[in-house]
């Protein structure tokens, strides 16, 4: 194939938001051969090593930022690994090529492959901690949440500008023992409580579809997560703070080492994403964002959603593949 030249600036903007649907239905496709046979760790791995390939033959130079962990402990697609041809634009990459690895094991809802890129320099080094989340979806006032206040009390507020009463909001919070007291508390007001096993990148999204009927996304989750599911609400709008859980002399040490300076910044979407970003997903399992991979005796199906901050564009991609032999060798 003749090798395409385009300004580097509308790489990114417009060619890449399709070349990363093919990054994140390799990923799902291979994950998903493993689905439902408790095989946490192979699928995960399919995952990546599907994931690394696609993403060497972007016309990128790229880094990891957020990716499957520190060089000593991840062989791939590691913090600060440099992926693409380097044939265009410096970006950075946050990664999660099998985000649910225990939903993919067990075949249950919601696993998906995901990704977002933007300008290098733009992304948030996050270590692979904890980071304390609160997200809503958009057309509410600025301010109508603030990670520091009570629950109840972003619910409260959260009605108010809703124009309903405290009970008819929907919470989605992991389900965790550290997230006991906060459930009960949103239950004392009257509000409902969602609950998922893992995948709160999809549990963040889920604040700006309608169609979810959630409201509120509330707890404490994966760092690299709230980073992902930051670049899709800075496409789609929606507010998010969150804060690292820096909770050790060791995490403390690799945080400052990772350029964080103050590791109690409370960070809004903007300090997240810096600037213009990119992000997809495609479903591994069925779920309720996404279609899971479908495996047909000549084709396979895979529903993938990308957007683009610049514009707001949101695509759902339906992809039928062919060439199923090429497809698994390459
Ligand atoms: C979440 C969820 C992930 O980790 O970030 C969660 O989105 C947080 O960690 O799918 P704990 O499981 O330790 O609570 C996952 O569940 C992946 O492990």
């Amino acid at each position: 194939m003749p090798s395409i030249t385009v300004q580097p600036e509308l790489v990114l903007e417009r060619i890449l938001t399709l070349e990363i649907v093919r990054v994140t239905e390799r990923a799902a496709v291979s994950a998903a051969r493993l689905r439902g046979r408790g095989l946490e760790k192979s699928s995960d791995q399919a995952a990546v090593d599907a994931m690394r390939r696609e993403l060497n033959r972007l016309p990128i130079d790229g880094t990891v930022v957020i990716g499957e962990g520190e060089i000593d402990e991840a062989p791939m697609l590691y913090i600060g690994e440099k992926v693409g041809n380097k044939n265009g634009p410096k970006v950075d990459i946050a990664v999660d090529p099998l985000e649910g690895t225990t939903l993919c094991a067990k075949n249950m809802p919601g696993a998906i492959a995901t990704i977002a890129m933007a300008d290098g320099g733009t992304l948030l080094h996050a270590p692979d901690c904890y980071m304390d989340k609160i997200a809503i979806g958009p057309g509410y006032p600025k301010g109508t949440i603030d990670l520091d206040a009570p629950a109840e009390e972003n619910i409260v507020n959260l009605a108010k500008a809703k124009g309903v009463k405290p009970s008819e909001i929907t919470a989605i919070l992991l389900d965790r023992p550290r997230h006991a007291d906060m459930i009960a508390a949103i239950r004392k007001l009257g509000a409902s409580v969602s609950l998922i096993t893992d995948g709160d990148v999809a549990g963040v999204i889920h604040c700006a579809e309608p169609k979810t009927g959630i409201d509120i996304y509330l707890g404490v989750g994966g760092a690299p997560e709230g980073v992902l599911s930051a670049a899709a609400l800075r496409c789609i709008g929606g507010q998010m703070q969150t804060r690292l859980v820096i909770d050790t002399d060791e995490l403390r040490a690799r945080t400052q080492k990772m350029g964080i300076k103050d590791p109690k910044k409370k960070y809004e979407i903007e300090d997240m994403v810096k600037g213009d970003c990119l992000f997809a997903a495609t479903g591994v399992t069925n779920g309720p964002m996404l279609q899971g991979v479908k495996y047909n005796r000549e084709t396979i199906e895979t529903e993938t959603v990308v957007m683009r901050s610049t514009t707001g564009t949101v695509r759902r991609v339906f992809a039928e593949h062919r060439q199923l032999d090429k497809f698994y060798l390459d």
